[in-house]
């Protein structure tokens, strides 16, 4: 029977996750931690230390080493890598990988008596990526906006308003304050293409899904933005890979992987897209009317869309869809490590976080966070500073809950222009284990919540569009709601319910919080009547 694998190199971790078609089996689930099994890179939570908070990147050697273990893993974990018929990946968006002229030949002619890493260190014209966390280069934002006409401009031709770490900024910074490395560049690839280069041994295109978070792709068309290339640096065309439908077959896999791992020569390496793009399909959202709230590194909520439509006040994203439809996103950076923050400062287990968010109450008494400890994306805060209203920060359940209330609030206001009235959330990503956090999710959202059996759902969407597109290669193609199918339903019995006081209570809440939220970014008016409101709705 084929097996089909799934890859996503997140900022976190590399997993893999392998899959049974026919018989409906997720078969390997593993992971492989950076910061716990490769602390030679020197990156804490897979981010390179900096002293400028607004810079984040990583090492792309990192990601290459974790490859190269993950399939030593599963070999010594006893799969056998000779029945995986084809593999696709995800990538962690916007982060950026920079070549010289030599990745060319040093992919086609990988050694497989050599780590990746090792032999592939001199190719990068640039030693470090930048990553989505990046938020250093507003300045070239208001270039390229300016170039263009304005930031609406930008957002109806790309689906996204200029965004700090979206690669066109990232690769404009580059190019103006590195010059010698930019001229040494020849390709630069996303981390998604870059990893599937690698796995294919010669350079692969960008996805559409992917492709749609770089400022440089006109939406509609599908296709590099003449006036968008021009804005953003010199000499961009030729050193941007081709773009291609996610299902694209790229090759066959390296000989690399055959040797060094055991792979079958017959194994085809599809194109690789965004880890939202491949959540998309790893819940099973082929079709509008559902969304997805996903509780990672960065805290996301997305659905499908069947045409492009735009945020215009910078709230949100549109992307490809693997399916060939567009999904739209919003991305809030102040996700798990912000809530492993108030964990550690409240010196709580996961146990005790729990145990706080059922001890306090929904409306928090009006005390409220505003929790950007790091730089925020969504609404756009650059200097990260906890703001507190009401609260003091030594109280423990109001900071536990004042950070929970707070994502959520931010999630339901930020998340209107997409002018979806949703009924049915699909939770995934680490915290959407916790049933406190899904409770005040569904209450917030005034929906139904659902979990799901496989938490890592980009690499699940991985493994299903690796299989999509082989079967599509063998001119078997299956639609997609036959490859989804008995991989990506929801645990029906893990439906949390909104409690209706409990939604009341958030309708005012939401308004203070916007209060808050105005307060402190625009100078708004003291939020003290909102929440008063609040209050006497709490009785
Ligand atoms: C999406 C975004 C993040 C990254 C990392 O726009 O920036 O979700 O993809 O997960």
């Amino acid at each position: 029977m084929p097996l089909y694998l799934g890859v996503d190199s997140s900022t976190q971790s590399l997993s893999a996750v392998v899959i049974d078609l026919e018989s409906r089996a997720v078969v390997v689930d593993h992971s492989v931690n950076f910061d716990e099994r490769l602390p030679e890179f020197g990156c804490e939570n897979g981010v390179l230390p900096s002293r400028d908070a607004t810079v984040a990147h990583s090492d792309p050697l990192l990601w290459l080493a974790a490859l190269d273990m993950i399939f030593d893993d599963l070999r010594s974990q006893g799969v056998d890598l000779s029945q995986i018929a084809a593999v696709a990946g995800s990538g962690q968006q916007h982060g950026s990988v920079y070549l010289k002229a030599n990745a060319t030949e040093a992919l086609k002619s990988l050694n497989p008596r050599v780590p990746l890493a090792r032999q592939l260190r001199k190719t990068l014209s640039r030693p470090t990526a930048p990553i989505w966390m990046d938020s250093s280069t507003r300045a070239q934002c208001d270039e390229i906006e300016a170039a263009l006409g304005g930031a609406r401009q930008v957002a109806e031709l790309t689906g996204s308003s200029c965004f700090e770490r979206f690669t066109g900024p990232q690769i404009r910074k580059f190019a103006h304050t590195q010059k010698q490395r930019y001229a040494r560049t020849a390709k630069i690839h996303l981390v998604s293409s870059f990893m599937a280069s690698v796995l294919a041994g010669k350079h692969a295109p960008i996805d559409h899904g992917d492709g749609a978070g770089m400022n440089l792709m006109d939406i509609r068309r599908r296709a590099w933005s003449a006036a968008m290339l021009k804005a953003t640096a010199p000499g961009l065309r030729g050193r941007l890979p081709r773009l291609a439908r996610s299902g694209s077959v790229v090759g066959r896999i390296s000989p690399y992987f055959v040797a060094r791992h055991g792979f079958s020569s017959r194994c085809r390496a599809i194109a690789w897209s965004g880890d939202n793009p491949n959540s998309l399909i790893g819940v099973g959202l082929i079709r509008p009317g559902k969304v997805c709230i996903s509780l990672g590194t960065s805290d996301t909520y997305f659905g499908v869309m069947p045409q492009p439509h735009i945020s215009t006040e910078g709230e949100g994203h549109v992307f490809g869809s693997p399916t060939g439809d567009y999904m739209s996103l919003i991305c809030f950076l102040n996700g798990s490590l912000t809530r492993e923050r108030v964990k550690r400062a409240c010196r709580l287990s996961w146990d005790g976080f729990s145990k706080a968010l059922r001890r306090s109450k929904p409306g928090n008494g009006g005390k409220v966070m505003l929790p950007y400890f790091f730089p925020e994306i969504v609404p756009n805060v650059l200097e990260p500073e906890v703001r507190r209203y009401w609260l003091r920060a030594s109280d423990v359940k109001g900071n536990v809950r004042g950070v929970i209330e707070a994502q959520m609030a931010s999630m339901a206001i930020h998340s209107k222009w997409m002018g979806v009235r949703t009924r049915t959330i699909y939770a995934t990503g680490g915290a959407s284990a916790n049933r406190e956090i899904l409770q005040i999710m569904a209450n917030m959202h005034n929906a139904d919540v659902y979990q799901f059996q496989v938490g890592k759902s980009a690499a699940l969407g991985a493994a299903l569009r690796a299989a999509h597109a082989d079967r599509k290669a063998a001119r078997n193609e299956m639609p997609w709601r036959q490859v989804v199918a008995g991989f990506t339903e929801p645990i029906r019995e893990s439906r949390v319910q909104p409690h209706k006081p409990a939604v009341r209570v958030y309708r005012a809440f939401q308004k203070l919080y916007r209060a808050c939220e105005a307060h402190a970014l625009r100078g708004g008016p003291d939020p003290a009547r909102a929440r008063e409101r609040l209050l006497s709705t709490l009785g």
